[in-house]
């Protein structure tokens, strides 16, 4: 063991206020990086704050009746002047228990952060390990590794996660209190900070690493895991990750069989975070995954986490459970590119119950602006086939997109109309660093009066995902000459538009297989779960992940 080395590690998942049955979900990726430090020889624990009880800390009896008493008056059906009435005064309630549930996470967190020091104090932590999401969850995180700082000075405080691989340095920038920040895949990276990571001078040669030397910020190069079965287990017992004890999470396990997508859809981070080389586990390893996450940890159902699951290996893992009689029960992302290859009787025969689709639009102009290499008529019968083989098909869209027009907006309403689909995921435009909407703006019609000062608001902003668009705080970039809140506002009456045609919406796949785990009608599990995480109805959260986990 040599004096650089940190054998003891803290890893935290700290991602705000948990808004949907899906940030109940355990962390692969914290899961993973366990399982890397384990294998080496390292002690670690997980304390993950997306759990059913960081909902009821964040909120209080009173405020959990006012939030109740809002949503119920916002969603009653009706028309006229007293109904607009009841809805405006039920909007001003909310943002009044806006301000109150701030308040409560705000000392929720300060709570949160004690419990943290305290830890590192208590096992004599020497590294702590922060996953770093977007809004609250960095924000939050900053604090968490500001109390370490403070009161704990000699441990190595590390970041890591999705939101670094959107903002990168300018995370450090923000919180230079980090030693050093993780890009990309960790599982080596984290090893090597373990063997050597307590002496700054040796983070030059560790891979996938910002830092600041001298003033100046490094970044080393990036290493991917070129060999996906070479990755450990992730780790998901009670002694390491305490919160999988009970029901503070929900047991659907995310696996990470995939990384890496070929696609360049002018949108996405992804074939920049995870890379165009698309990597796949062995199926024998996946199978041998899908046993040890049953056999050890009572996971009898799961979702892929790769963003680009290639059809052969979707096809490969269904001919084989079903010749090995396995009973399993699964989701995936799936896409129309490729989808003459995909076999959706046997996938869907084999246990997957639900797909979805990054459709976008419905509109072949706007498909191309966005290089989706897709076209409309394939996307309709891909739906078709998926939906003819019983499997739940839910279609993600972006509205509006950079050059939507009335035409474009025509032919996605036509898309829905007449494709088959079982949910309806709509998402507004978000601009982020790295893709080439961000890099290449004026192809797109996109203009950023100060692109620094969008980029710092972007790193900040918080999206409010359990509010409809048009409460979501503004940004600094304008689409088409709409501002950002009349993009949102786009957003929104789309939204009400797909609502009027009876189409369902906001049911991810993974709300699917949770809903069927629950062993209730998939709009019933959503309208439940929204309205109780909705107003911190932690009664009802619980009722809900119980019935999910005694049905995985
Ligand atoms: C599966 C998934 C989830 C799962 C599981 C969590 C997970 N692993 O990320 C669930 C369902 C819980 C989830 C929830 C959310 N997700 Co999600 N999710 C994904 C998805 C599809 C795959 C992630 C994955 O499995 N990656 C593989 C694992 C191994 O990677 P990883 O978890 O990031 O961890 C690795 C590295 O990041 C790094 N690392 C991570 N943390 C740390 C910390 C340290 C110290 C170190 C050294 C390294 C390190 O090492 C790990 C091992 O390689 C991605 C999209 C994608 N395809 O990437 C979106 C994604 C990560 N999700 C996203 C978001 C926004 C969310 C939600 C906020 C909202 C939502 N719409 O679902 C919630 C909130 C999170 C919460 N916990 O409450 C965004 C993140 C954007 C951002 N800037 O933060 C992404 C990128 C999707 C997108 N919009 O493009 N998600
Ligand atoms: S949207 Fe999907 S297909 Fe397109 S680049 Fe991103 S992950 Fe790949």
């Amino acid at each position: 063991m040599s004096a650089h080395t940190l054998d003891t590690w803290l890893l935290v998942n700290y991602a705000g206020y948990p808004f949907a049955p899906n940030s109940l979900m355990p962390d692969n990726g914290m899961a993973n990086l366990a399982g890397a430090l384990h294998q080496q020889g390292k002690d670690v624990q997980i304390l993950d704050y997306c759990a059913v009880s960081t909902v009821e800390r964040m909120t209080s009896p009173e405020l959990r009746r006012q939030l109740a008493k809002a949503w119920n008056a916002i969603r009653a059906p009706g028309r006229g002047p007293f109904r607009a009435l009841s809805r405006y005064g039920a909007v001003q309630v909310l943002k009044r228990c806006e301000k109150e549930r701030r308040r409560l996470q705000d000392r929720a967190l300060a709570d949160i952060a004690d419990e943290v020091v305290a830890h590192v104090q208590k096992y004599k932590v020497r590294a702590v390990g922060l996953k770093l999401w977007n809004g609250d969850g960095l924000e939050g995180s900053g604090r968490l590794a500001q109390a370490i700082r403070e009161r704990c000075p000699g441990v190595r405080i590390f970041g890591g996660g999705p939101h670094v691989d959107v903002f990168s340095a300018g995370i450090l920038k923000r919180y230079p209190l980090f030693d050093a920040l993780v890009y990309g895949e960790g599982e080596d990276t984290i090893r090597r900070l373990a063997e050597a990571g307590s002496d700054p001078a040796a983070f030059d040669d560790i891979p996938n690493l910002i830092h600041v030397r001298d003033g100046a910020t490094h970044q080393s190069p990036r290493q991917m895991i070129e060999d996906l079965d070479q990755l450990p287990m992730p780790l998901y017992d009670p002694a390491i990750y305490p919160a999988m004890a009970g029901d503070e999470k929900v047991k659907v396990a995310v696996i990470d069989e995939s990384r890496g997508c070929r696609n360049e859809c002018s949108f996405c981070i992804h074939p920049l975070k995870s890379n165009r080389q698309v990597r796949v586990k062995s199926i024998s390893r996946l199978l041998r995954e899908v046993d040890l996450l049953g056999e050890r940890y009572g996971f009898h159902s799961f979702r892929f986490g790769g963003s680009c699951t290639p059809y052969s290996l979707l096809n490969g893992f269904a001919a084989e459970v079903l010749r090995q009689k396995r009973r399993v029960r699964y989701a995936s992302f799936a896409h129309i590119r490729d989808s003459h290859e995909a076999d959706f009787e046997t996938i869907k025969r084999s246990g997957c119950v639900a797909l979805f689709f990054g459709l976008e639009s419905g509109s072949q102009t706007i498909l191309d602006s966005m290089r989706k290499h897709i076209r409309v008529e394939e996307m309709a019968e891909t739906l078709r086939r998926s939906t003819e083989a019983g499997i739940f098909t839910v279609g993600s869209l972006i509205f509006p997109a950079p050059g939507e027009t009335a035409d474009s907006e025509a032919d996605t309403i036509r898309l829905l109309k007449n494709a088959p689909l079982n949910s309806v995921m709509l998402q507004a435009p978000i601009i982020a660093p790295l893709t080439d909407w961000f890099e290449s703006p004026e192809r797109y019609g996109l203009r950023f009066p100060d692109k620094s000062r969008y980029l710092d608001d972007a790193l900040k902003w918080k999206v409010k995902l359990q509010l409809p668009p048009r409460f979501w705080d503004s940004l600094p970039v304008t689409i088409d000459g709409r501002t950002y809140p009349q993009v949102l506002a786009k957003t929104g009456e789309l939204g009400r538009q797909i609502a009027k045609m009876g189409l369902p919406t906001a049911i991810s796949d993974e709300t699917y297989l949770m809903s069927v785990n629950a062993g209730l009608d998939a709009t019933e599990f959503r309208n439940t779960a929204l309205a109780a995480f909705f107003s911190g109805d932690t009664t009802t959260i619980r009722d809900l992940v119980g019935r999910i986990n005694r049905g995985c």
